[in-house]
């Protein structure tokens, strides 16, 4: 590859690879840290935007999945198998397909977003759909893979988080110390775990900021949630694989895990669009919507949020409501009548 070589040739020597490791990698990482204005304005703060949807598969998931699916590779797993709200599965099924070893993604039915499912199925994933939540998914999975030759690549898999400490590397080398804060959506809260000890590990501290949707905020009320609902359909958790290390990364950096209605989380998306010009699907605009419900409160300095996931992952809540208009004839004229020019 040239340039820039992916996570594991960026930072292996903080991650568990060594030199038999046989690096599957599509390039990711190396994200842009971009500028908010608008949000910055809003928030009084430097707000910066760390995209994750620029990543391979469109979010945050290919910076653990090379190690996981490396590590796989490296200890003879003939397939990699997990549970996923969308964007795992993809993630997942792109780097197995890259690797040459089987993919098995079990899905919550019906409420996985179509551009996830397109990638899983076009990468050649056996998909299987359940009724059921994610959690019931996840608990299927684990039970399923405790079998030869199938590595599980869920976060509860090891390899995953060390990946995705990454993007506090990113951001500690681009800004050359900590933000003041660092904001995300909490799912199953491998993220917010991961992106504290990816600090930690450089002695660095930001107070971690994550927001759990409030129809499915476990660790906000304390306990699992049965039936979690959001239209924020990739946080849509009830009982989170790193809830641990979620508190964990909240109460050793001073942070707050706090919830977002979905009408902050659609206001936060809308802002993101119309405002900063960067599309990205519903779940990913939870940390913004979280900044901005919490403004009164934030320390003074640079606020970095990360962007999870690709607008285009969700055409479906990208497109409803707002009516695709019908067509006229191919004229200038009737174009202009169309735009009162
Ligand atoms: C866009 O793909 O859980 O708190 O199975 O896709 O680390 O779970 C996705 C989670 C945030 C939450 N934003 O991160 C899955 C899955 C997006 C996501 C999260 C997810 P975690």
């Amino acid at each position: 590859m040239t340039g820039w070589g992916g996570v594991i040739a960026a930072y292996g020597h903080r991650l568990p690879v060594t030199s038999d490791t046989p690096i599957i990698t599509l390039g990711e990482g190396n994200t842009p840290l971009i500028p908010a204005p608008h949000l910055s304005a809003l928030v009084e703060r430097e707000v910066l935007l760390k995209f994750e949807g620029a990543n391979p598969t469109g979010s945050f998931k290919d910076r653990g999945m090379t190690v996981a699916v490396s590590k796989a590779v490296e200890e003879g797993a003939a397939a990699v198998a997990c549970a996923s709200t969308g964007n795992t599965s993809a993630s997942a099924a792109a780097y197995a397909a890259r690797a040459g070893i089987g993919c098995v993604v079990v899905l919550p039915a019906g409420k996985v977003a179509l551009g996830k499912l397109a990638q899983a199925v076009r990468h050649g994933a056996r998909i299987v759909t359940v009724s059921g939540s994610f959690d019931d998914a996840l608990a299927i999975t684990i039970a399923l893979s405790r079998r030869h030759g199938v590595a599980l690549v869920n976060s509860i898999n090891p390899y995953r988080i060390a990946g995705q400490q990454s993007v506090a590397w990113e951001v500690a080398d681009a800004l050359g110390r900590a933000p003041a804060v660092h904001a995300l959506p909490v799912g199953n809260a491998g993220n917010i775990t991961a992106t504290w000890l990816g600090y930690r590990a450089v002695g660095l501290a930001p107070a971690m900021w994550g927001f759990q949707a409030a129809g499915a905020a476990p660790i906000v009320e304390g306990h699992p949630v049965a039936r979690p609902e959001t239209i924020a359909t990739a946080i849509r958790i009830g009982n989170p694989a790193s809830w641990q290390g979620a508190v964990a990364a909240r109460d050793e950096s001073g942070g707050r895990i706090t919830a977002v209605s979905d009408e902050q989380i659609l206001a936060a998306y809308d802002l993101l669009a119309t405002r900063e010009g960067l599309l990205v699907e519903p779940a990913s605009a939870a940390g913004v919507a979280g900044v901005l419900a919490n403004r009164s409160v934030l320390p003074d300095g640079v606020v970095v949020c990360t962007l999870t996931g690709h607008g285009l992952k969700d055409p479906d809540t990208a497109i409803a409501g707002m009516g695709i208009p019908e067509p006229v004839a191919a004229t200038p004229e009737a174009v202009a009548e169309v735009l009162g020019w």
